[in-house]
């Protein structure tokens, strides 16, 4: 596409990790790429869902000759088993996550290494559930909220506090379906135990559950996560950054942080500006000290901080082959276990800090909210003190890297437009300057684009393609996880290249003063997204399945994604995959998922569309959005 020539190319991309591999080459070092062609062709069964391990009398597989497990369960039952579990990880992982942010928030103290860095934000959660906020101190209202959010997990009788966010209609439909979430470790808890040998094999049971599990992600502990991040460590403004492997710096001692729970990644950055910490660098032989992102945690603190994205997903093992990372120092998700032997075979350093995730190979040093300040400074001395043992012949650092403007929070983005179109706004803002850009045509709709890469896909085309063709078409892209990090890396979060965008995109960016694509954060942070969609519905008047919005996960590969998907759909918004969810040997779980008059549809008035052909995924995108503003008469 010779329209977007200034951009960071793909194959750009490729020859960089081609040189990195080379290295890897030379010290014996394993790759994804090996291991991928090792696992390939992947087993048949699993691929479609029909294999059931349940239980111990099988693995039972299902065929034309064998229809049925021993226990008798169809392949209705075994897919749709397999699918609810799958929900059920990523939920119980979101969720988690969100859970450990409320325990730093409870840890808080206005001495301590975490304090309240939004008390805004706070007394607006407190105020929407019903707590008394009038002369209260700010940390004891912090410890009041916080205990109120860890109760969300387990309380016995009610529904999540965060659904009185939705449209009145959402949360109809949410009741009527039975859908409602109820304390977010219940959903998990009873997703595992539906499955359980012997329990649930109803396809429509399994579906139900399955988008009540992700309910309890995306309106509950992911809510939790983002919410109260935004609280600990500020809700995320505009800011510029950098992206791609280019961001490491071969005079700097070069820490990486991977993971997702900034409660880590903070006290590194914390730590790494220490006059005393700079001056034991320089001692070292180093200019400094450089913080660069991987996979959602680079998100978190490039929101905040504008610390560079050193890569996403499946560009975690390229910065340990720059021969200059000191530590790659990691906490939760989506961490290669690969990543041990592989910093064997360099000078690098692999901390792990959280007991959920120990791997063999590592330093693991655990970091929490009681001991963060001494032990994450701990961490940055010994990467410090590390720079010493890099071996010189094997640095190299491919110098490729783009700009990007980052940290467009739903606060954020209500500012930036309203703050264009109206002189006198509110504290919050509205959706009202968007809505009316997508009632005029000047943009046709919207596309939340997330999740993941996947090497079923070749990395990071389906994301950055499917952009830039959106882009072309009007349609203005808010991203996620490790697909805001393609955008970055192609230079697509330069505000620059809205030159290349529609005509009226090209506009509305250049009048906000905004990218074409807008990073919205992490992977649990797709929860801003069901608030952006929920107030764009109430402040037009319509629901939210009536918006010319779609949802697309074009690389996905984790449970959380799956997690993620159902609750977009429930939420009422179409979801286009790239990858297929496992379901595909099950006719009525897909067409439950899929079918336009499905259960999903049918109950929630949105659906999932799969499609491996990345072309036609968007073609299909664009139709959709296009359908809608038909339908809505504009
Ligand atoms: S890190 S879940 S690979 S988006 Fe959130 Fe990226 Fe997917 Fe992990």
């Amino acid at each position: 596409m010779s329209n977007w020539e200034h951009l960071i190319t793909i194959e750009q991309m490729e020859e960089a990790t081609n040189a990195l591999l080379e290295t890897g080459k030379k010290v014996g070092a394993d790759s994804w790429q090996q291991r991928v062609k090792n696992q390939t062709p992947h087993c048949g069964f699993g691929e479609s869902g029909t294999c059931c391990r349940i239980c111990s009398m099988g693995p039972c597989r299902v065929t034309p000759k064998s229809p049925r497990g021993i226990c008798g369960c169809d392949v209705h039952g075994i897919v749709g088993r397999n699918y609810l579990r799958f929900t059920a990880g990523g939920a119980a992982t979101h969720s988690d996550h969100g859970r450990s942010i409320c325990h730093t928030l409870h840890a808080v103290s206005p001495t301590g290494v975490y304090q309240v860095k939004d008390p805004e934000k706070l007394i607006r959660i407190a105020k929407e559930w019903g707590v008394e906020t009038e002369n209260k101190d700010i940390y004891d209202l912090a410890h009041e909220v916080s205990e109120m959010a860890l109760m969300e997990y387990g309380k016995p009788f009610g529904v999540s506090r965060w659904i009185a966010r939705a449209p009145e209609h959402t949360q109809k439909l949410w009741h009527d379906a039975g859908v409602e979430p109820r304390a977010i470790d219940r959903e998990v808890s009873q997703s595992m135990h539906m499955t359980h040998m012997g329990c649930s094999s109803l396809p429509e049971a399994l579906v139900h559950q399955s988008m009540r599990a992700g309910l309890c992600d995306g309106w509950g502990g992911s809510m939790c996560g983002t919410e109260f991040s935004d609280v600990l460590f500020g809700t995320p403004k505009p800011i510029d950054t950098e992206a791609n492997i280019g961001v490491m710096d071969k005079d700097m001692v070069n820490i990486v942080v991977h993971g997702h729970d900034p409660s880590l990644s903070e006290m590194i950055v914390f730590f790494a500006n220490d006059p005393e910490m700079i001056a034991l660098a320089k001692e070292q032989g180093a200019k400094g000290i450089n913080i660069c992102g991987v996979c959602c945690t680079a998100n978190e603190v490039a929101m905040r901080h504008g610390i560079p994205m050193a890569g996403n997903f499946l560009q975690q093992e390229n910065v340990v082959l720059t021969g200059a990372c000191e530590a790659i120092v990691v906490d939760v998700q989506c961490i290669f276990p690969a990543l041990g032997p592989l910093s064997k075979c360099f000078h690098t350093k692999f901390i792990t800090t959280s007991p959920i995730a120990r791997m063999p190979d590592s330093e693991f040093i655990e970091v929490n909210e009681l001991n963060a300040g001494e032990n994450a400074k701990a961490i940055v001395k010994m990467a410090i003190e590390n720079f010493k043992n890099r071996k010189p012949d094997l640095v190299n650092i491919p110098q490729l890297k783009t700009k990007a403007r980052v940290g467009y929070s739903l606060e954020a983005i209500k500012k930036e437009l309203d703050g264009v179109c109206n002189s006198h706004v509110d504290t919050y803002g509205t959706m009202k300057p968007l809505v009316d850009c997508v009632k005029s045509g000047v943009l046709r709709g919207a596309v939340a684009m997330v999740g993941c890469n996947n090497p079923k896909v070749r990395p990071d085309t389906a994301h950055i393609e499917l952009m830039k063709k959106l882009l072309e078409n009007d349609i203005i892209v808010v991203v996620s996880g490790c697909s805001a990090q393609a955008a970055a890396k192609a230079g697509l979060m330069d505000p620059d290249a809205a030159k290349y965008c529609g005509e009226g995109l090209k506009r509305v960016c250049r009048l906000v003063g905004i990218p074409p694509v807008l990073h919205m954060g992490s992977c649990v942070d797709i929860s801003r997204m069901m608030v952006l969609a929920s107030d764009i519905a109430k402040d037009w008047g319509i629901n939210i399945s009536q918006i010319p919005l779609v949802g697309c996960a074009p690389e996905w590969m984790s449970e959380k994604a799956v997690s993620i998907g159902n609750y977009v759909v429930a939420t009422g918004i179409d979801t286009y995959l790239g990858v297929d969810p496992y379901t595909k040997g099950s006719t009525e779980i897909t067409k439950a998922l899929q079918g336009e008059d499905g259960w999903c549809a049918k109950n929630l008035e949105a659906h999932f569309v799969v499609d491996l052909d990345i072309n036609s995924l968007c073609d299909r995108m664009i139709a959709a959005i296009e359908t809608k503003r038909t339908a809505l008469g504009i």
